[in-house]
């Protein structure tokens, strides 16, 4: 029986390229670009199996193309919001995703993040290589203390809890929460948190606020100029989960007016084409997508998708079927 021909939309490292190669026809995105909605189209009617990332939109046009060959979308990541997966269900496309692996390397951008603005870093760091620091002084760029502070959470999934982990046992930090639904309560115990009834409730407590939703229609805006204004004039908003999850005008004219201390950023609404403003702000840190970004977490992330290619194509449920 031929191998089953499988597109990778985006190059994936070395090392995870080759294992894919061995067991599959793997045929690889040379040059690295974002895909184009019809080279997407393109693919769905060629390949038994198409692996996206966040750059390309799977949407309702692409995955309801008149006879696909493919079967199965192995996403290469966890979000999958680029994927319209109602249509995927209707059109009977199985979707994976790639849970767990990259839990640590986010939670560890998100405090990055928190630190690094609070404690002023980039913008001390452009102070120095620019030139303008003349020397230490008691008052010089003083930034707000992160040890012991309150640290709200806005979902509780596996990357919140890891960053409440590192916050509470690491940082001393108090820990509340907005979820849903229940999480276990091993889960809560572990890091003393307290479960907050509403997002009102962790906004107007917290010290940091870090986003941990899906980025799905319900959540765009869900952090919008009403409720920033909820936030403490001393406090901070962390996203590490989806640009779309805040209202990107509302976040600047905040940052603008100090209305909230400063904001840390690894997603954006519209990425790579960030709201300019932003780039004008010394009050938030900007990182370009960086919380999966890690050798060892990208290698782990191909080799999850290869863990659900196999199974699937051995007839199987994959470990991470979505839909
Ligand atoms: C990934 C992410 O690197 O997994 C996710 O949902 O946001 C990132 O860490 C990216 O989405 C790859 O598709």
């Amino acid at each position: 029986m031929s191998k089953p021909k499988i597109l990778v939309t985006r190059r994936w490292p070395d090392a995870v390229e080759a294992e894919l190669s061995q067991r599959y026809d793997a045929h690889f995105n040379r040059d690295d670009h974002p895909m184009t909605v019809a080279e997407l189209q393109a693919a769905m009617r060629d390949y038994d199996a198409v692996l996206p990332t966040v750059t390309d939109s799977v949407n309702a046009e692409v995955i309801g193309v008149a006879n696909p060959r493919c079967k199965i979308l192995g996403n290469f990541g966890v979000g999958y919001n680029h994927i319209d997966i109602a249509a995927a269900k209707a059109a009977g496309i199985t979707v994976t995703n790639t849970p767990d692996v990259l839990t640590d390397c986010t939670a560890d951008i998100a405090m990055l993040l928190m630190l690094e603005i609070a404690r002023r870093g980039g913008e001390g760091e452009r102070h120095l290589r620019s030139g303008q620091w003349t020397g230490w002084r008691p008052t010089h760029m003083l930034g707000s203390k992160v040890t012991g502070k309150t640290l709200g959470l806005i979902g509780f999934g596996r990357i919140a809890q890891a960053m409440a982990h590192k916050a509470h046992h690491g940082f001393d930090m108090d820990i509340i929460f907005y979820n849903r639904s229940q999480p276990p309560r091993d889960k809560i115990d572990y890091v003393k948190a307290r479960q907050c009834a509403s997002i009102e409730d962790v906004l107007r407590e917290a010290d940091f606020v870090a986003l941990h939703c899906p980025g799905s229609q319900e959540n765009t805006h869900l952090i919008n100029a009403e409720r920033l204004a909820l936030m403490k004039p001393t406090a901070y908003l962390i996203n590490t989960a989806r640009g779309n999850v805040v209202d990107s005008e509302a976040l600047i004219a905040a940052l603008k007016a100090g209305t909230i201390m400063g904001a840390g950023l690894d997603v954006y609404e519209g990425e790579p084409n960030l709201h300019p403003g932003f780039l004008e702000l010394e009050n938030a840190v900007l990182l370009p997508h960086l919380g999966s970004a890690t050798s060892d977490t990208r290698i782990a992330m191909g080799q999850r998708v290869l863990e659900n290619l196999d199974a699937f194509f051995a007839g199987q449920t994959p470990r991470d079927k979505v839909c």
